[in-house]
């Protein structure tokens, strides 16, 4: 997977590029990744990459040129890529998009900055528009972070031992179960004993268990919009009937 990303503040990826998983990921070339700077392609002496918006109003707007400029180098240098434009106008950013991105190997992503980029740059060089949610940032680097981490994430060999992202919350359209590590007793509060019973397919069903409650307490739009299997749907039926038999108890007349 390659990422290119054109940024006013290259600086700020250096970190990203040397820790944790990006590192991991650079080392093993599971992906190459580079932070251009767009001021690198203003085209005037004092190398602005903003000016003020035509119409009057406060705030800045990022120049056409110096974009155009660098989205041109980077295709040059990938030919395949597709350009993504992190802004809150776009499409929300989720596992799926994630995975869908990552079968495009090549991406240049674009970090707005002040109110945003020139309305052309939209038009004419941007395949996606993509947001990380509906809140406002100064900038789309920390955007295009979140991006990269997620993709990477899912490229085979990335992630480290026996640690798969197939296990992860929404892989299957569920949160993930519950984990627990030493000490089995912290300040009174035990560790599930079947988890330290050993019986495999014990702690699968208590996992599976733990996943759907998890997600119908806290997620229940992930259960509307999921496939269930018949595993899932012998667990919802379970609880239901605890819970009618609770409400049968409680309240006869509830019937
Ligand atoms: C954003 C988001 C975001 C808006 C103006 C950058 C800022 C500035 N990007 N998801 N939410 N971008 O707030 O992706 O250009």
């Amino acid at each position: 997977m390659k990422f290119t990303v054109l940024t006013i503040f290259p600086e700020m990826f250096e970190s990203f590029w040397a820790h944790g998983i990006i590192r991991r990921a650079l080392d093993l070339n599971k992906i190459s990744a580079t932070a251009i700077n767009i001021r690198d392609y203003a085209t005037d002496r004092h190398q602005m990459t903003d000016d003020r918006p035509f119409g009057g109003g406060n705030g800045m707007v990022m120049k056409p040129e110096p974009l155009a400029g660098a989205i041109r180098a980077a295709k040059q240098r990938q030919g395949t890529a597709k350009t993504v434009l992190l802004t809150p106008q776009g499409a929300t950013f989720d596992q799926n998009m994630a995975r869908d991105l990552a079968s495009i190997g090549e991406l240049i992503l674009v970090c707005g900055r002040y109110e945003g980029v020139d309305e052309r740059i939209c038009q004419e060089f941007i395949d996606y528009e993509i947001s990380i949610g509906d809140y406002v940032l100064t900038g789309g680097e920390l955007a295009a972070m979140v991006i990269i981490e997620a993709i990477t994430r899912l490229i085979p060999g990335t992630l480290g031992g026996e640690d798969s992202a197939e296990k992860d919350s929404f892989s299957d359209g569920l949160l993930e179960h519950a984990h627990y590590t030493r000490p089995r007793n912290f300040e009174d509060q035990e560790t599930p004993a079947v988890l330290l019973s050993g019986h495999h397919r014990e702690i699968e069903l208590w996992r599976t268990e733990s996943s759907v409650m998890r997600t119908l307490l806290k997620r229940p739009d992930l259960l509307r919009s999921k496939e269930l299997n018949d595993q899932e749907v012998e667990i919802l039926k379970k609880w239901y009937r605890e819970i009618k038999n609770l409400l049968n108890i409680e309240h006869p007349e509830s019937e």
